[in-house]
């Protein structure tokens, strides 16, 4: 396994965190997170260049990369807080989708192994596959949840004529046994695919699919609520996979899927940190980040915060598990007419 740092630019890490080398455990040994890039975007259905975002996500930031970025809500400093680091990138080729998937769900297996949560940077969707069994082969197949926020299902068959592509690693998921259907929430789905076929066969597994429209009708808070419910009966820990296509269009433009009518960014920050604060954790991915489509680099941005607010979470979690306290979403941050 080597390092790729180079292939896309100047080998650098998430906003300065230390790196490792996974080819040397010493190197990554008590890490409370690895960070690991896999841009790999030969499995996309439509526009290619996801492959572009792992460096994307680590420096699309406006302030110093040193390493350190205290959050406002959480009040922790989560690169400085827990032991973060950055693996590189996986070497992926995207003429080859199955040498691709074993060399990430190595390395995902190996960061797992050492104890440490894999923070995947994508990278197209495909690498849900790879990343969750990497996790499951060490917590157990069928003992961890998926928390999947997304516009589209990616429950699909046969696609192209291949089993492998963005818009099917959650069957092979739950083909394999690694995530349990009945175990299988997903966030935000909307728009025109798949159709009842598909829909049939997710109903078979019991997945709870949250479509936008129940979304608006309940409010994120309470699906989100039920989801955390279902996500731990019987299961040890959760997978987090965040499709930005999640979010609106206008919110995410640098996608290859984009499918209008989403989340806002305010949502899915939201939703990631509260996920990270309140539920056992154990793998993230951050995937469909595609610079070649984006505007500004708001999708940049968001994939950066995406990462910054799962990390924000885990640490205040641990520190709130270690002190006894309780992080409350309505503490001001300063209120000057509070008496002392
Ligand atoms: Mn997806």
């Amino acid at each position: 396994m080597t390092r790729y740092g180079q292939m896309f630019g100047p080998d650098i890490t998430f906003l300065g965190v230390d790196r490792c080398d996974l080819n040397d455990p010493g190197s990554y040994a008590g890490a409370d997170v690895v960070i690991l890039g896999a841009p790999f975007d030969g499995g996309t259905s439509h526009r290619p260049g996801a492959r572009f975002g792992p460096n994307a996500i680590r420096q699309t930031c406006y302030l110093p990369h040193d390493g350190s970025r205290p959050s406002l809500a959480m009040r922790v400093d989560a690169l400085q807080d827990v032991r973060v680091l950055d693996a590189g990138d996986v070497e992926t080729y995207a003429g080859d989708i199955e040498g691709s998937l074993r060399a990430i769900e190595d390395a995902v297996a190996r960061i797992s192994a050492s104890g440490a949560i894999p923070i995947v940077l994508g990278g197209d969707h495909t690498i849900a596959l790879p990343d969750a069994t990497g996790v499951a082969r060490h917590h157990g197949f069928g003992r961890i949840s998926m928390l999947h926020f997304d516009a589209h299902a990616d429950t699909g068959h046969i696609e192209f004529g291949h089993l492998h592509g963005h818009g099917q690693p959650m069957r092979r998921l739950i083909e394999s046994g690694a995530i349990r259907g009945d175990r299988f929430l997903q966030i935000g789905l909307r728009g025109y695919w798949p159709g009842p076929d598909i829909l049939d066969w997710m109903a078979d597994q019991r997945m709870r699919s949250y479509e936008m429209t129940e979304i608006v009708h309940r409010g994120l808070d309470t699906c989100l609520t039920e989801a955390y419910d279902i996500a731990l009966d019987e299961c040890d820990g959760v997978y987090l996979s965040v499709d930005v296509d999640v979010c609106d269009p206008g919110h995410a433009p640098g996608t290859g899927t984009p499918e209008p009518g989403g989340l806002t960014s305010r949502q899915l920050l939201d939703a990631v940190r509260r996920t990270c604060y309140e539920l056992p954790v154990v793998g993230v991915e951050i995937v469909e980040v595609a610079p070649p489509y984006d505007h500004a680099d708001i999708t940049a941005y968001l994939g950066n915060r995406v990462v910054l607010e799962a990390l924000s979470g885990i640490a205040r979690r641990r520190r709130d598990a270690a002190e006894g306290t309780r992080w409350d979403p309505s503490q001001p941050l300063l209120d000057g007419r509070r008496p002392e």
